[in-house]
């Protein structure tokens, strides 16, 4: 049965301020969401987003209340164990609200995977891999500090895939600050753009000419998320390979716009897809549409990192590989053993459920004051 639902706001700093065209980040708020079952067992979950509502409709505190006020009450009394029948409830009788179901969703798997001894991966149909890449993003802004810290990666052999962040700056701007990182880094790294909406559908012809010839492996959501049509004339046009991320707000989406053949490559996201679940379904539709995919992240630390890990290691096609360095940007580790980053790569862990256990006294330190309670109990199990 499920006992208790608790949602907590964690602020961990950032290790250098990280700048998308949406906002710029000191800090990221992680929502950890902990649900505790009648069998002592505790499942984990996550759903952070990024700057406030400055890149998805909902907020930490937005997640925070509606777990708290409207899903954490429909969950209590169920079985723990049937995580389909909790999450359909859920999902027939609150509308939206992805990332909080995300984290629900997650928390419930974790404390599945705990209770049956074995991990994650394992209950979504099975592991394919036990590691893959895991790329970097460079933005802070500065173009010569972006190369060093390539190289810094490169060196410690931590990334070999550099995703730059663009669209705030005028366009030959931009373009400068990408050709001038790929020149330096050389051919070895592969080098990709995401310009999270910012450009017209004219920008974006004028950019990607000049990127795609310039070396530049990917294009990441260059206009508009609900411009699809403009998305799937760049698919078409363009050699380079487009990928969807905003404008893949789970399956019905990546349905869309795979029959309308808007992308070529698909950024899945745990959160933005409503769970591991519907993730799961956008790369089964990927799968069966010849779209390649690619594993997202919404920069979650180190719970909704390893979620997105144990969903990842199941995809057959990993083709552009993932994003999944989250925990890296921050300078604080909530977990008491680190995910496993090593050889350009992550390793997936093969322990119960998520793999993972969290320090509390970290978390309760970095926990932001809520009013009613500052700090929680470890829960031993
Ligand atoms: C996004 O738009 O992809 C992922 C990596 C990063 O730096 O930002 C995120 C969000
Ligand atoms: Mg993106």
């Amino acid at each position: 049965m499920i006992k208790n639902v608790e949602t907590i706001l964690v602020d961990i700093p950032t290790i250098r301020p990280h700048k998308l065209s949406v906002a710029t980040m000191n800090t990221q708020t992680l929502v950890l969401v902990r649900v505790v079952c009648g069998d002592g067992i505790v499942g984990w979950g996550e759903a952070t987003t990024i700057g406030g509502l400055n890149y998805g409709e909902e907020s930490p505190q937005s997640i925070k209340t509606n777990i708290d006020t409207h899903i954490a009450p429909l969950l209590i009394g169920m079985r723990a164990s049937e995580v389909g029948k909790v999450m359909n409830k859920i999902r027939k009788i609150v509308q939206g609200n992805r990332f909080a179901k995300c984290a629900i969703e997650t928390a419930l798997l974790d404390a599945q995977g705990k209770r049956l001894g074995i991990p994650v991966s394992e209950l979504l149909g099975g592991r394919v891999r036990d590691s893959f890449p895991v790329a970097w993003t460079l933005a802070s802004g500065d173009t010569s500090k972006d190369i060093a810290e390539a190289e810094l990666m490169i060196d410690k052999k931590r990334h070999n895939i550099f995703k730059l962040k663009i669209g705030a700056k005028p366009l030959e701007v931009d373009i400068k600050h990408v050709l001038d990182i790929k020149k330096a880094l050389g051919e070895k790294v592969s080098v990709r753009v995401d310009v999270n909406q910012a450009w017209t559908e004219l920008q974006s012809v004028k950019g990607i000419a000049a990127l795609e010839a310039g070396g530049i492996d990917l294009i990441e959501q260059p206009v508009k998320a609900e411009h699809r049509a403009s998305l799937g004339r760049l698919a078409q046009r363009f050699a380079v390979a487009i990928m969807a991320d905003e404008a893949l707000h789970g399956p019905l989406d990546a349905y869309q716009i795979a029959t309308h053949s808007a992308a070529d490559v698909f950024a899945v996201k745990i959160t933005q897809s409503g769970g591991l679940i519907p993730a799961m379904q956008v790369a089964t539709i990927a799968h069966m549409s010849g779209i390649a995919l690619y594993g997202g992240t919404m920069l979650e630390g180190g719970v909704g990192t390893a979620a997105s890990a144990q969903l990842f290691s199941t995809f057959t096609d990993l083709s552009y590989g993932t994003e999944l360095f989250g925990p890296l940007l921050l300078t604080e580790e909530i977990l008491t053993e680190p995910l496993a980053y090593s050889d350009f790569g992550l390793s997936v862990s093969n322990k119960p459920g998520l793999g993972i256990d969290l320090d509390i006294e970290k978390i309760n330190f970095f926990r932001r004051a809520q009013g009613y309670s500052d700090t929680i109990q470890a829960i031993s199990v």
